[in-house]
């Protein structure tokens, strides 16, 4: 079962993907997993892509076909969670990078368990999250970060963040590791969205 959907992603098979999400929630299926089985369809994507088996078109088509699933699922996300104040955290993608699929979804996530989010979207110039720190006194940064070519603007980032006050700075996207996580100089890192909500309860306080 876990599977098939990863693989109708994979496929770019908008309605099979639509209807097995369909499906699954209303065999009251966990939606946090829909959207890792879709994400293990988008790591295929990409792999493909990769390989020279789908073109730059295929990605634009994926992301619009997670995008639809995410739609039916992201309600039903919201319904199982709590919506009282657990602390402010400041989010964006790293300068040169527009990817902002995984960074919604954690987005989402974290508004879902009670956080205050300012989310500064895609491409996001170090001050940027500077000023956005300083303006809301946010005590967590998350970056997400999906082109390597981007963490430089991520280590710079970091350091931008050090030098103006205490902020912890986690950073998350897929080609993210603790390599990465020492390379930026950075505080953590998650490899999804329920990760990311587990540190900012142990940083945003
Ligand atoms: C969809 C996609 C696109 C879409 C993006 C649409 C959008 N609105 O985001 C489009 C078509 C626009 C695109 C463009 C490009 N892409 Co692209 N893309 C992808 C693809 C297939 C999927 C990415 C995705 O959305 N995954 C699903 C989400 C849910 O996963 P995620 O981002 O990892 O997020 C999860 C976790 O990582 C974590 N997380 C995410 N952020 C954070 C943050 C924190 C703080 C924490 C704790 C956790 C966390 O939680 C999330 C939920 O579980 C990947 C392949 C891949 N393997 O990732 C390539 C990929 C990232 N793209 C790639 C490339 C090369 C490009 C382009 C340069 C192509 C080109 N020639 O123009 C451009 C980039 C332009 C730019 N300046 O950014 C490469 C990057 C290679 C590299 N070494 O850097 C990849 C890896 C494909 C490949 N294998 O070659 N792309």
């Amino acid at each position: 079962m876990s599977k098939e959907l990863a693989n109708l992603l994979a496929d770019l098979d908008e309605d099979g993907v639509l209807s097995a999400v369909k499906e699954r929630l209303g065999n009251g299926d966990d939606p946090l997993k829909l959207v890792e089985e879709c994400r293990a369809g988008m790591a295929v994507v990409g792999e493909r892509y990769e390989r020279g088996e789908y073109f730059l078109s295929d990605l634009v088509m994926s992301a619009e076909v997670f995008k639809s699933a995410i739609e039916i699922i992201e309600p039903r996300l919201k319904g199982g969670m709590a919506a009282s104040s657990k602390g402010t955290v400041v989010m964006g993608t790293a300068h040169g990078d527009i990817h902002d699929i995984g960074k919604n979804i954690v987005t989402a996530m974290l508004r879902c368990s009670g956080f205050l989010v300012h989310d500064l979207g895609v491409d996001v110039p170090p001050q940027a999250f500077v000023d956005k720190v300083k303006e809301t006194g946010a005590k967590v940064v998350g970056v997400s970060v999906l082109l390597t070519t981007s963490f430089n603007s991520l280590k710079q980032t970091v350091e931008a963040l050090r030098a103006a006050g205490e902020t912890k700075v986690l950073i998350g996207g897929g080609p993210v590791s603790g390599i990465v996580v020492s390379h930026v100089g950075a505080d953590g890192w998650g490899k999804d969205a329920m990760e990311a909500v587990n540190l900012c309860k142990k940083y945003a306080r």
